[in-house]
């Protein structure tokens, strides 16, 4: 028994001294407010108002969980949970409210102020994510995300944000996620025209980020010191069988989920992957198009992407199964045709509330791999990872989903060597969960949505994941059980 050797051992169960832990929500889902004065119209006013059959119980997010009221509440819950860091989006139609940057809206920007001051006062890093998913309604109406032109209204929103806030925001994310709703019918802004939108969308978004990291890179990051990133997609594809063709498949699946955003800015070639960029070319040319569907970055735009960031955050819930189909060259022009994949879950894996949310938490430890082996190990920040149920406070099946997969992180970590630096639990409290309106429960925070006054409540999880944060290790369900007790 050396102690060195028990060292360790033990240090392979715990999370490294740096690490960080962190809570995450974004503007539309809680905030709420969204008819005050001076606030302008995005896609999710606009759509909850004008299609609300496309919401579950034509749900909306006008009060949310109100946290433009509650934000000091809040960060109490925030505190409580002992959390080095709260990663929260900023409303683009709340600080610009037609989304261009000759208006500005002053009780937007005192709103982030204060939040981000009364989160420093209480010893909690703002990481702020510019973007989640809420385009400002005028921005849509010249083409959304398809317009090139977008890239430049990003930056001059981003130099607002590191003007005001860069004093003291060290964390910045400039995009959650993808396009989503572009491609598909299951998100605003619902323009489902997949195999075109999506990939402009796609070059548009990319180009954006770059712009925003470029203009840090100038003018603000000297002074500020601060850290700028994006947010992408990290679930796992796995190959449903052996065989080299699901093998090839669950590739080409990651490369078009993921790689067609990370492979242009973390790659060290940079670029579209040429996988994809090969199947869309030529499929493009069977369906008949005079062109690729698929844009193309000039070389001046390859460099200019290639390799702007400090860090990678990933949001990874869950795995999906992947299976090689047949080409059909008579179905009509999509991604899903472009991928050529049969996609599915196994139904022994435990299911959430979400359709899509099965536990598989070596998915996490695969895709962490893979990530490091294909992007030159850069420094990871898992940005969302969570679980959804129907809001009950004893919340079992979250604990053990949380143990799960942070274990999964320690073995990443631990034996696979990846750069992770923090990890961020989706979500703070119970919120609007897009088109699944209010049905669908992730937080560790109960909200009750019928009282007018969004009473929140800690939910079991709360107690679980304080001790996970002060023992910077995997509390096994068990240890905190006793206090469950009464309660199951
Ligand atoms: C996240 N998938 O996105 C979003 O960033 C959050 O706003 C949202 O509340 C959370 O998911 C829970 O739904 C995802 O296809 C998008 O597996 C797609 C998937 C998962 C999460």
């Amino acid at each position: 028994w050396s102690g060195a050797a028990t060292d360790d051992v033990l240090s392979k169960h715990r999370f490294p001294k740096d690490f960080l832990f962190g809570v995450a929500s974004s503007a539309y889902q809680v905030e709420g407010g969204r008819n005050v004065n001076g606030n302008g119209e995005n896609i999710w006013d606009y759509f909850t108002k004008t299609k609300p059959e496309k919401f579950h119980n034509s749900s909306n997010g006008d009060v949310a969980c109100d946290s433009i009221n509650k934000f000091r509440e809040d960060v109490k819950l925030v505190k409580n949970l002992g959390v080095d860091f709260y990663r929260f989006s900023v409303s683009w139609s709340r600080v610009l409210p037609e989304g261009y940057s000759n208006n500005i809206n002053k009780d937007g920007l005192r709103y982030y102020n204060d939040l981000i001051n009364e989160l420093i006062a209480n010893g909690i890093e703002p990481m702020i994510t510019m973007y989640h998913y809420d385009l400002p309604l005028p921005l849509h109406q010249i083409g959304g995300w398809t317009n090139p032109y977008l890239a430049y209204y990003f930056e001059d929103y981003a130099r607002i944000l590191f003007s005001y806030f860069g004093d003291r925001v060290k964390h910045w994310i400039t995009f959650n996620g993808g396009c989503a709703g572009y491609g598909e019918d299951g998100f605003a802004p619902f323009l489902n025209q997949p195999g075109i939108a999506n990939y402009i969308c796609n070059q548009v978004l990319v180009l954006a980020h770059a712009k925003a990291y470029h203009l840090y890179d100038r003018e603000f990051r000297m002074l500020q010191k601060g850290k700028v990133g994006v947010t992408l997609e990290g679930n796992w594809y796995e190959p449903g069988s052996f065989a080299v063709e699901d093998i090839e498949a669950a590739e080409r699946a990651r490369e078009f989920k993921l790689g067609v955003y990370a492979n242009p800015i973390y790659h060290p070639e940079g670029n579209f992957p040429k996988a994809v960029r090969e199947r869309v070319d030529n499929i493009s040319r069977q369906e008949g198009y005079l062109r690729s569907r698929l844009p193309t970055f000039s070389a001046e735009e390859v460099e200019y992407v290639q390799g702007t960031y400090d860090f990678l955050g990933l949001n990874c819930y869950t795995t999906f199964l992947v299976k090689d189909a047949e080409e059909d060259v008579s179905e009509k022009t999509s991604s899903d045709k472009d991928i050529r994949i049969k996609m599915y879950q196994d139904k022994q894996w435990h299911k959430a509330k979400s359709s899509w949310l099965r536990v598989y938490p070596d998915g996490m430890r695969k895709m962490l791999k893979w990530v490091k082996d294909k992007y030159d190990d850069p420094e990871i920040i898992i940005t969302e990872n969570g679980y959804s149920d129907n809001g009950e406070l004893v919340d079992i099946e979250r604990i053990k989903y949380y143990q799960k997969y942070l274990s999964a992180i320690l073995e990443a970590i631990h034996e696979d060597e990846v750069n992770v630096r923090g990890y961020t639990a989706w979500s703070l409290m119970d919120n609007f969960e897009w088109i699944m309106g209010y049905s669908e429960k992730f937080g560790l925070y109960h909200v009750n949505f019928s009282d007018p006054n969004r009473k929140r409540t800690a939910k079991k999880s709360v107690d679980w994941y304080k001790k996970v944060i002060r023992e910077r290790r995997v509390v096994e369900i068990k240890e905190v059980s006793s206090r469950l007790k009464g309660d199951l």
